[in-house]
Formats: structure tokens, sequence, C-alpha cells
């Protein structure tokens, strides 16, 4: 066997074949090999064609068919299949090889398999592969993590095989150190968990405040795909909206099932927010909404609990309504980011990872589920001051939410007396307001906690940990 290919793809089901079948049309030479051979033996039946693959059926075979350093991707499941095949392959290959992770991985394993395989002089890359099945095969965003060196054996492979933005750059970046790029793979996701309980608010209010038909809301949001909301999930949204369910009749969104499934990225996202101490509030609501609805039990019984009347809107309040949802949708989507762009600044201060997070914003313009127009917001944001403590506080978003503040609030405030929950758009309100407020009631959270833990407190006036002899003569007394 001769040491011909450029990369190794192992782990044929369909993200797999599909990364190695782009990595042939784009001109590599990709070995293959899967635990079980008929997969590759398939691929290789029926796309063989599309460019140069050797298919091999050991995994010695597999590893002396990659040219060095080589480079091996693993396409298994999250999880105990991802340590079992590198505990196959990390004895069969050499210093300065490189194994990459392209599956769903918590960054605290990728961080783990990292150092170990470190040890034993291997590159190990976690990679974030974001698109799904159609961008694994014509071009995904990538979000690699790992050494730097590794990604100078790689980054040019994946760039070619990457989604190119509107302005050609590819979507694919060296996110970081060790478990960055899975980190940041797994706050895409609880961004697109936020982005999608925001559209879908914005659809129920559409439709349980202004009386729209789901059709109608489709044209609603086919109008706001044209201006600064333009992006992939609000395009498919006008889609899903005007699809008629062909066995009924009936609008398809109709006929399906109102309780939302979770893969765990979204959870993950939370998880590690609540561990760095990150209010990643827009967030968690998303993945609490997805939670609540699918417990059918809990809301069968509580169907008769009082709610409003509804109040029907005329037509033009209902027009004027649909705007108003516009700019709350807008604004309540430049929290999300704000607060998932916090998320990655932490993880990268935590974790030392020097994340570039306007380059982050610019990868996801394309191959992603959340690829959308607005992202090239965030990277010139950030471009300006790449110090910016807060997406908010940037010029132009400060702009946009102010001129939006009034009908976000409008929009909540008619969500709360039409009982429709909104607690997407709330959360990131609450932020919003909590984030500008010059004071916050969290001076009486600490006084009760001196109060009843003599927990101690800080005061305005002067430096130093207080605590108040509560119930007793009241001295103040210096605790620190
Ligand atoms: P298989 O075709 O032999 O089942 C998705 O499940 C992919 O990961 C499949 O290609 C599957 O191989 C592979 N896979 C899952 N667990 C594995 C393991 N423990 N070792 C090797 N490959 C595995």
């Amino acid at each position: 066997m001769s040491t011909q290919a450029d990369i190794g793809v192992t782990g044929l089901a369909v993200m797999g074949g599909n990364l190695a079948r782009n990595f042939a049309r784009n001109g590599y030479t990709v070995a293959l090999y899967n635990r079980t051979a008929a997969r590759t033996r398939a691929l290789v039946d029926e796309h063989g064609d599309e460019g140069a693959f050797v298919a091999t059926e050991t995994p010695e075979e597999f590893v002396a068919a990659l040219k060095r350093p080589r480079r091996l991707l693993v396409m298994v499941k999250a999880g105990e299949a991802t340590d079992a095949v590198i505990r196959q392959f990390a004895p069969l290959l050499e210093e300065g090889d490189v194994i990459i992770d392209g599956g769903n991985a918590h960054f605290e394993d990728t961080r783990r398999r990292e150092r170990e395989l470190r040890e034993q002089g291997l590159h190990f890359v976690g990679t974030g592969v974001s698109g799904g099945e159609e961008g694994a095969l014509n071009g995904p965003s990538i979000m690699p993590g790992g050494s730097k060196e590794s990604w100078q054996s790689l980054g040019p492979m994946l760039e070619k095989i990457s989604a190119k933005a509107e302005d050609g750059a590819p979507c694919a970046t060296h996110i970081g150190p060790d478990g960055a790029g899975h980190f940041v793979k797994m706050v895409h996701n609880g961004i697109e968990y936020a982005d999608m309980q925001l559209i879908a608010e914005a659809y129920d209010l559409l439709r349980r405040v202004a009386g729209y038909e789901p059709a109608r809301i489709a044209e609603v949001f086919r109008t706001w795909n044209t201006g600064r909301l333009d992006s992939y999930l609000i395009e498919i949204t006008a889609q899903v909206l005007a699809h008629t369910d062909a066995a009924t009749g009936r609008p398809f969104v109709d006929v399906v099932l109102d309780q939302a499934e979770q893969k765990g990225t979204g959870r993950w996202t939370v998880q590690t927010a609540l561990d760095l101490g990150v209010p990643v509030s827009g967030i968690a609501e998303a993945v609490f909404a997805r939670s609540l609805s699918g417990h059918a039990d809990l809301r069968e019984a509580s169907r008769e609990l009082a709610g409003p009347r509804p109040t029907p809107l005329s037509e033009e309040a209902a027009a004027a309504f649909a705007d108003q949802v516009e700019q709350a949708l807008y604004a309540s989507k430049v929290v999300s980011y704000t607060q998932g762009f916090h998320q990655i600044a932490a993880g990268s201060q935590t974790y030392d990872w020097d994340v570039d997070l306007g380059r982050v914003a610019s990868i996801w313009r394309g191959g992603c589920i959340i690829r959308a127009a607005f992202l090239d917001r965030i990277t010139a944001a950030y471009d300006k001051d790449p110090a910016l403590p807060s997406l908010l506080s940037d010029e132009r978003f400060a702009e946009e939410t102010a001129a939006a503040q009034d009908d976000w609030r409008a929009v909540v405030s008619a969500a709360v007396q039409g009982g429709v929950p909104v607690p997407g758009f709330s959360a990131a309100l609450a932020y919003y307001d909590a984030l500008r407020a010059e004071r916050l009631p969290a001076a009486l959270t600490q006084a009760q906690r001196d109060f009843f833990g003599a927990h101690t407190y800080r005061r305005t006036d002067r430096d130093g940990a207080f605590h108040t002899q509560w119930g007793g003569d009241r001295s103040e007394a210096d605790a620190g």
C-alpha cells in the first residue's frame, strides 16, 4: 500500500461519509476506514467517482495509507466510541501525527483527550462542525481547536472544504488550543436554541395577538428576511409556515406535535455558563421552553388555569404590532448574541484560549444553522474594539436597541396582557434593563445574606467587608 492519502476518515455514517466526499471533491486523496467494512464499500460504490478514495479494511492498512504527518478524522458518536477509536489508533501513529475529532464532544472531554495525546507526541484537534449532513457535503462552518502546529498542517484543507461567506472568506478558523473549538461549537448551538425560541415567540405573537394565519405570518417572515434579520433560520421559518400538510390540507405547523426535542448541546451551554458565572438567561429560557413543551402531562393537568380574554386587534393595529415584533425580535437577538459572546470570552479567559471573537462571528456567516447577515455587525464591533465589554456597548448595537426599546417593551407588555408566554423576549429585555440599571436590588440581597448567614457585605462608601449585628445592638463591624 502506497502512502498517498492526504487525510483519512474513520466512522463513515452520514456525517463522516459526507465529509470524506467533500475532501475528495476538493481534490484531496481520502483514505477510508470503518469498523464495519460494508459501509466503506458502499461509500466507494456509490460515490467513488467523485474523487480519489483509498478504501481500507484494517486500522493498520488505513494508517499506512496516510501521508505524514498523518491526518486522521474521527467521525463516530461522541463519548465512549470516540475514546475507543482513539485507543485503537493512537498506538499506530507517530510523533507529529494529528487526530481530529469532528463529533459533538463536550469540550472537557476534548481537553482531556488533547492532554493525553500530547503526552504521546500526538496532536489532537477537537473540532466543531456545523451545518448538518448538507453542510458536511457542500461546506460546513468549521471550528477547530488544538495546537498551532496542527492548524498549520490541517488549516488549508479545512478552509478548502468549508462554506464560504458572501465575500468569499472561508468559514473555518483556528479557534484556540485544546477544547476551544468544541466550546465555541457548544455556544453556537446554545445561540441557535435562543434564535429558534425568539422566532417561535414572534410567530406565536403574530398568531395569537395579531390574529394572523400561518400563510400570512410566512409573508411577514419573508419580508423580515430582506432586512437586518436576513438569516437561514428566518428563511426556513417562512417556508415552514407557508407549507400545507398534504394529508389534511391544514397548515403544516398545526399538525406537528408541539413538544420540542433537544440533543444536549443547549443544555451543556447553560450548565457551563453556570459554572463560569455567565448570565446566559436567553439561552437558558430557550432550553427550559423546550423542556416545558415536552411535559405533556403537566401541561394537560394545567390547561384549566385562568388566562386573559382575547382582545382581537384591528387590521391596522395588527400590522403596526407586526412591525413592533420585528423590533423586539431584533433587539432580543442582539441580547442572545451578547450573552453567547460573553460566555465565549469567559471560557477563553478561564482556559487561556485567546479566542478572537470577531473571527468567530465571521466563520458563522456561512454553512451553519445560525448563518445571518447580522454576524458582519458583530465582527465589525470587535474589529473596532477587541476589548468590547459587551456587544450591547458597541455604538451601533446601542443605537439599534435604543431605537427598538419602546416597541420591545410594548411587545412584552402585549404578550403579558394577552397571556402569550415570551420567556425569550422578556428575559432579553430584563437582561438589557439589568445591565443598564444604575442600582440593582442586589444590595438588598447582600443585606439579607448578611442577616441570615453573616455572609458580610461591601459598602458603596468604604473598602472592606462588613457585618452588622442583626437583632443585637446593630453595630457595624468590619469583618475584613
Ligand atoms: P459501524 O458502521 O461499524 O457501526 C456512527 O455510528 C459511525 O461510528 C459508524 O460508522 C460506526 O461504525 C462508528 N462507530 C461507532 N462506535 C464505534 C466504535 N466503538 N468503534 C469504531 N467505530 C464506531
